[in-house]
């Protein structure tokens, strides 16, 4: 087996050659690829049929549904596999131990493609790297002329951490139901599990609450710069969950607490010590509001609203926020965890917030996010020696509004310039002070939107910089290689043309 991480052959690059390097482009690089030493490929037809078992239907609609577009194809998903082969097959069941319960195996020769898991999460891993050995017409929306053909071998693959998140801010600026789910098309293709959506802070509260309905009504009535803003209805927020889902992604959401809590302070007065509502805010400033700590009507908000996020969340975390409190005591911040902590673990949740609020000793079921920019905390190493798992996104390496260089047109630069050699030069296992690999759970790459304002802009804050940390989240670290890696990105652009994704012509990349 080739390390995924191999470069393309030097040699004159006959058909067969050709073949071989789409099997070792793929983003995040596979654990192992061994293309067919006898060459041979398969290729799609009018024929072709999906052969699932019953556990892998759904991921069969769906691969069926992204190779619809472009083949023009039938290709029918179901139990009857043509003797004549002509079949790409996803089945459930026994798998090499290393595989887990997120990898899969993909074999491709001349009569098919077969692709096995112990789980659908697997197969819908396997899914995308599927579509990676395909030609990058098959992301075209349009009906495309082909051959469709997936070069000969195996892969056996499975992600080095369990957590594989993005985060999106809504707040700042509101994005639709439908800017959502397109960003969670794309994030699927790269293997990412978790999107963790940033639904209220100082600018907008995005998600309905029953029990305080001017939450939405008021406090969801602009964003940044004073645009119309926007929020969720449950049923528009259910519908992102399951589409998600569809996608093998679970959303995590938040509510941050007890800073970055203006547009609820502006739409409850009670919830403010004076009394007095303050006027909605469409700034960018952060770390000027906080609830009132020793009011109970706080916590009997933050009850209600946590508990009517958790019968809408099937997930299994909550985030609750608890950055940059500056307007918060120490004193003030710890005695507000240390109520709402129990609170949000008597949800049957698990508990996740920005690293800060570690001050407050939640339990070592609870997931710090460490988001600063350095590599040594001592909050997240003590909590790490205590026990507690880690999710990594270091904002000078993942921070996606993160202007790339000097000139970028969007973004903020706070952390730092983020080129795509920084996002994807460092070692998640390796990287924080007392956290070694075992305690890392994961890694996000955070989405802030104070600049950004249409999916465009998500694109090309994202691509190609999300694609790095999901290969540094995926991809074992031996198979890491910056040479490889901007080779193999190289190669996604025309997929992103396809697909119609903006991204950002980074000079350290040799586009086609
Ligand atoms: C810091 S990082 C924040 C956000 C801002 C972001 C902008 C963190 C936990 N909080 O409130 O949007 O910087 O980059």
């Amino acid at each position: 087996a080739v390390g995924g991480a191999g470069a393309p052959s030097a040699a004159a690059p006959d058909h067969h050659q050709v073949k071989e390097s789409r099997m070792i482009q793929v983003i995040p690089t596979p654990v192992s690829v061994t293309p067919d030493r006898d060459g041979g490929e398969f290729r799609l037809t009018p024929a072709t049929v999906i052969e699932t078992d019953r556990g892998a239907r759904q991921v069969g609609e769906y691969l069926a549904g992204v190779l619809r577009p472009a083949t023009g194809y039938r290709l029918p998903v179901g139990g009857d596999s043509p003797r004549d082969g002509n079949t790409i097959s996803l089945k459930l069941g026994r798998v090499a131990d290393e595989i887990g319960d997120q990898g899969y195996e993909l074999r491709a020769d001349r009569r098919g493609v077969d692709l096995r898991a112990r789980t659908s999460a697997g197969l819908f891993a396997g899914v995308q790297t599927l579509r990676q050995l395909l030609p990058a017409e098959i992301e075209s929306r349009e009906q495309r002329r082909g051959p469709w053909t997936v070069p000969a071998g195996r892969i056996v693959d499975h992600p080095r951490f369990e957590y594989r998140s993005a985060m999106l801010d809504v707040s700042r600026h509101f994005f639709s139901p439908d800017e959502v789910k397109s960003y969670i098309d794309q994030i699927a293709l790269y293997k990412i599990n978790r999107l963790h959506l940033h639904l209220a802070d100082d600018q907008g509260w995005r998600i309905q609450i029953d029990s305080w309905p001017n939450l939405t009504t008021h406090g969801g009535s602009t964003e940044v710069g004073g645009g119309p803003g926007g929020f969720y209805t449950k049923d528009e927020f259910r519908d992102l969950i399951a589409y998600a889902a569809q996608r093998h992604i679970e959303i995590v959401p938040e509510i941050d607490m007890p800073g970055h809590t203006n547009a609820a302070l502006s739409s409850y007065a009670e919830l403010n010590c004076d009394g007095v509502a303050p006027p909605l805010y469409t700034g960018i400033e952060v770390g000027f509001s906080s609830l009132c700590i020793d009011k109970e009507i706080t916590y009997r908000f933050v009850e209600d609203v946590l508990t009517e996020l958790a019968e809408l969340t099937p997930g299994e975390y909550l985030h609750i926020g608890g950055d940059e409190a500056h307007a918060t005591s120490d004193p003030d911040y710890i005695k507000f965890f240390q109520r709402v902590l129990p609170i949000a673990e008597g949800l049957g949740k698990k508990v996740t917030g920005w690293h800060e609020f570690l001050k407050a000793t939640p339990s070592t079921s609870a997931l710090p996010q460490y988001w600063g920019t350095t590599d040594a905390n001592e909050l997240v190493r003590d909590a790490a020696a205590r026990g507690n798992k880690i999710l990594l996104s270091p904002a000078n390496k993942t921070y996606l509004d993160m202007k790339y260089d000097e000139n970028t047109p969007l973004g903020l630069s706070w952390a730092g310039y983020i080129e795509v050699d920084e996002a994807y030069g460092w070692n998640p296992g390796d990287y924080l002070d007392g956290v070694p690999e075992s305690a890392v759970l994961g890694v996000e790459a955070p989405l802030w939107a104070e600049t950004l304002e249409t999916s465009d802009h998500i694109e090309f804050m994202a691509f190609p910089r999300l694609p790095a940390v999901a290969e540094l989240a995926w991809s074992p670290w031996s198979t890491h290689d910056w040479e490889s890696f901007r080779t193999r990105l190289a190669a996604q652009a025309p997929r992103w043309e396809q697909a119609g994704i903006n991204f950002y012509r980074s000079p350290q990349i040799d586009w086609p």
